[in-house]
Order: structure tokens, then sequence, then C-alpha cells
């Protein structure tokens, strides 16, 4: 049982096989959608994989597991009294804080009664006579909702390559998605880590400093900042909190959807002398928003090249063997790839016991019972851990047998990359919504902010529903086709779509290469949900 939680089981779960809705995971979305839809009055089930709440901070463990956006704003906003009474005690909270935030908000609101821990839904069919939805768990029970709602999370089917001999490793793998509940000791072991995105770039400064020997095997060189991570300081808390609602609604106003000054200065119009300031400033503060020190970094080449060699000089000059510094600097485009934070990265290369293999000199071979195999040599370890990241945005989705209107299977609409209305709803799969879904702006915001607002939009939508008498609300299909051009063409503005990251599906062999979230910006985004409600949900067809 989580240590955070008062009690994971409801004491009684609703016995009921008919709801009006169906939620399918108790993360922030899952949990704020079903206290939306409780207020409407509605019944209401949410299924959980998990024993607890807290979605992507329940599952993700590993040591040094963190979130990259300040405290202060990465929490829920409907409440005034919860952000006002919750105290945050870092600038960056640690996953066991979250996790305990999550525990609050169910115990507070009374969550736990309408949620069903431990259940995967394994189907959800459309049932066209009563238009509502069919959904099967894997404990073989069924159940019918009007309305099936997708809390399934951006990052949360984790990915494990296909490395032959994986089931032979007589020692333990832990992949850091899925990572155990109970303290894994890392002491006097010999750990290899595949992978050097985020979470791994999280975890490497804490497993070396348990483990007797790491190794660390990069397939891409990653860029990181500095988190420059510290105690919350009681004068600032107080100054946000006597004007949270200023922040929450100046935060509204920025493309991430985060309360942070936004870039005028071009990189490349800026003098030499004066841009190395900015980055020197930023750095020094930490942070993702070092992106933001200029208004064409993600925009023009060369000016983004700028702000990559301020990196890589960075980490010239904090490893010191050079040719382990040129291994760990990235070429590709900095931000392209979602940028990492983290606390003493690069330095943990200076260590003895911490070796970087380059997997592209010498490529993984195979895993043997005794470690993993390159071209080069074996590696003998007691432990692998597997910072291979997550079959991101679709993934969670798809592994659900979902059917919509004459059984078509979400799978094979999707086969060429996801297309939906505003990554909100579906065409063909009515009653159906994504929260944060592939075409929102999702992960490349703030996903707090974000998901309160695709909550409120449903919310809004089924009420809107049940006072109007209507049974069912579908994407119309030419609606979706133009907001998904229309996703595609400002992706293609920004080098962001460039590269081979999970935001375009490269990490997931077969996977169709598409820019899956919305880039153009938080408000815009807003305007244009607002404006389609305004006009009496325009796209989307009622029965
Ligand atoms: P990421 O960022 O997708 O990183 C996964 C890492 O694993 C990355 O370095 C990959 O290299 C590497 N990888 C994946 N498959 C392999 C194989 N087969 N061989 C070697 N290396 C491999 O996942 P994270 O969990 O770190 O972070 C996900 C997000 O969570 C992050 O962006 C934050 O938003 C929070 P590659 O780069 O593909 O060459």
């Amino acid at each position: 049982m989580d240590p955070n939680s008062k009690a994971n089981q409801p004491e009684t779960t609703n016995p009921l096989t008919e709801f009006d809705a169906v939620i399918i995971g108790a993360g922030f979305a899952g949990m704020y959608m079903l206290h939306k839809l409780r207020q409407l009055g509605l019944t209401c089930r949410v299924f959980e994989k998990g024993s607890g709440v807290g979605g992507t901070w329940y599952w993700n463990r590993y040591p040094g597991a963190r979130c990259d956006v300040e405290s202060m704003q990465y929490s829920y906003q409907f409440s005034e009294e919860l952000q006002q009474e919750w105290e945050w005690t870092e600038k960056y909270s640690p996953q066991p804080e979250i996790l305990k935030y999550a525990n609050h908000v169910a115990d507070r609101f009374e969550l736990r009664r309408d949620i069903q821990f431990n259940t995967q839904v394994v189907s959800a069919t459309f049932d066209e006579d009563n238009l509502s939805w069919d959904i099967q768990t894997n404990d073989k029970k069924r159940v019918r909702a009007t309305f099936c709602i997708m809390a399934t999370g951006c990052l949360s089917s984790p990915n494990t390559p296909k490395f032959t001999g994986l089931d032979s490793f007589s020692g333990d793998i832990y992949h850091t998605g899925k990572w155990p509940h109970s303290r894994v000791s890392m002491n006097n072991r010999k750990v290899g880590i595949i992978g050097t995105g985020s979470s791994a770039i999280q975890s490497i400064p804490e497993l070396a400093s348990e483990a007797a020997q790491l190794f660390v095997f990069q397939r891409t060189a990653n860029y990181t900042i500095p988190a420059r991570n510290a105690p919350l300081e009681p004068e600032e808390v107080r100054a946000i909190k006597a004007d949270y609602a200023g922040m929450r609604a100046r935060a509204k106003t920025k493309p991430a959807a985060l309360d942070v000054v936004l870039p005028t200065r071009s990189a490349i119009e800026t003098e030499p002398k004066d841009r190395v300031r900015e980055y020197e400033e930023r750095w020094s503060k930490g942070g993702v928003t070092f992106l933001a020190a200029f208004k064409d970094i993600l925009l023009d080449a060369e000016a983004n090249d700028t702000a990559a060699s301020f990196v890589r000089e960075k980490i010239r000059e904090t490893v010191k063997n050079p040719e382990i510094a040129k291994l760990l600097a990235p070429t590709n485009i900095i931000g392209c790839k979602r940028i990492c934070v983290d606390t003493d990265y690069w330095d943990t290369f200076n260590q003895k016991h911490v070796e970087l293999i380059d997997v592209n000199k010498t490529p993984i071979k195979h895993i043997s019972p005794n470690g993993i195999v390159t071209s080069q040599r074996e590696f003998e370890i007691d432990t692998l851990v597997l910072a291979t990241g997550f079959d991101a945005m679709t993934g969670a989705l798809l592994k659900i047998d979902i059917r919509g209107r004459k059984g078509i299977r979400l799978q094979e609409k999707w086969a060429e990359g996801p297309k939906s209305y505003l990554g909100l709803s579906i065409a063909e799969f009515p009653n159906m919504f994504t929260i944060t879904g592939p075409g929102s702006p999702s992960v490349l915001t703030n996903m707090l902010p974000s998901i309160e607002q695709h909550v409120e939009w449903i919310s809004g939508c089924i009420e809107f529903m049940n006072k109007k008498g209507i049974r069912c609300i579908e994407a119309e299909k030419h609606a979706e086709e133009d907001w998904v051009k229309h996703v595609n063409e400002v992706a293609d503005l920004s080098l962001r779509s460039t590269c081979s990251s999970w935001y375009v599906g490269a990490n997931i062999e077969g996977k169709a290469r598409v820019f899956m979230p919305y880039i153009g910006g938080f408000p815009k985004y807003v305007e244009k949900c607002t404006e389609v409600v305004k006009k009496d949900y325009e796209g989307y067809s009622f029965a």
C-alpha cells in the first residue's frame, strides 16, 4: 500500500454497473474530471491500473524523480483553499511530495469512493443503438456509460525496447516509468542504465551516489540545464499566495501556461557579448526558461546554435575528460527534444566509477545473463535500469481496444498518426473525450493548467448537453481534418518538429511520424476552444 495514502481503496465501491461517465485514469486529469462531473450530479466510475492516485507521480518513483516545472505553478488552481493551504517545500517538487499532494486532493475531495484501483480497462466499444459506451476491464467485468473520458496521460505507456536476451538477465531490471514502491538499494552494486533522456538525467547522479560502478549507455546526448533547486523561501511563497489568482491569470496569457517573462529580443540581432550575458544569467537561475532567452531560439537554426553552443561550452568546462565531454555534448537543435533539467548531471561523469558508453560506436548486441553485451565487450552488472522513455501521447490510448461507430478501431484510424478535433474529441467516436490528447498543447505546456482547461471544457459541454436534453455529441470529420491540418502547419514553423523525438513518435519502432502536440500556444488554443463553444459547439454534431 502506498505510504502516502490514507486508504487506497474506497471502503465500499459504488456497486453500479451503469454510469453517466466512466473516466480512465486517476492521475491529475482523472481526479479533477471526477470532481467536476460529481458537481454536475453525474454518476461516475474511475478505473485506475495502479493501486493509488497520482498517475505519472504514482509510477515514476525512480531516484531523483522531480518535476521540472516550479511547484507553485505545477498544482491545481480550481480550489483557492487548496492552493492557499497546501505547502510546497522546494522550488521543484520531488516525486514523493507530488504524490502526497495527489493523495491529499483525493482525501480532501473524497474522490476514492468512485475510483476502482488495480483495474485496467481493456476495451471500450461504442454502442450505436444505446448511444453509450460498453467498457470492459481486465477482471472481465463490464460497465456501461454515456460518456467515456480518457484521462490516460501523455507519458504513461513505458517503452521497453526489444533487446535480445533481456529475459535471460539474472540480475534486477527496473524501468524508470514503473519503479518499485519500496526503496531499491544500489549499494555496492554494478549498475547499467540505458538511455540519457530526462529520467536518466535525473536518476544518474543519484544512482552514482550509491552504486559501486555505473555504466551509462548513451544513444543520443541530451541538453540539460541546472535546476538550481532550493527550499522555497517563505517570503516568496507569501508573495505568490497574496495574489495566486493574479499569477495564474498571467500564466494563461503565455504559450506554455507558465508565468514567465517572454523574450522580446532576437538572438541573432543581439550583440554576442550581450547574448552570452543573457545566457549566463539564465544558466545561473536554472530551469527550462533558459530557452526563453530569445524569441528566435526555437524558430531559427542560427539563433538556436547560439544557445546550443553556450551549453556545449558549459559541458566542456564541467567535464574534465575532453573525450567524455565531447561525447556528452549534443549536436542537434537545443529544445527540439524536450529540454531536461538536472542536478549535477555533467559533474557525475567526473567520478571514476561512472563510465559512459556510446552505443552508436559500440552498439548493444544483446543482454546476457551477466549484463550488457556491446560490439566491444560485455559489461557485467547486477542491476539494469531502463530509462528508455514512453510511447508518448497515443501509447496509453491505443493499448485499449477502442471501437467507435460501425466498429471502427482507433488503432486503425490512427495508423498514420493521431487525428482529433482540438485534442479533445475524435470523429466517429461519439461521447468520448481525451484529456490533453494529441492535437492539444498538453506536453508543451505546464500540464496542470492544460488539464484543468480540458476538464472544465468537457464538463461545460456535458452540462450544456444535459440542459438541452442532448444524448450524443460527435466531432465532425471536416472539423477534425481542418484541425489536424492546422496542428501540422504550425508545427512546421518550429524547429521542434525537425528532429527524432517522442513528440514525433520517433522513439517507437513503426510509429507514424507526426508532430503530436499543438504548438500554437496555450492562449491561442483556449481562444479556439472558447470560440467553438460560443458558436454552439462549432465542428460538433449532436444527436
Ligand atoms: P526519453 O526522453 O524518451 O528518453 C529515453 C532515452 O532512452 C533516450 O536517451 C533514448 O535515446 C534512449 N533509448 C530508447 N531506446 C533505446 C535503445 N533501444 N537503445 C539505446 N537507447 C535507447 O524518456 P524519459 O523517460 O527520459 O523522459 C520522458 C519525458 O518525461 C521527458 O521528456 C520529460 O517530459 C518527462 P534516443 O534519444 O532515442 O536516441
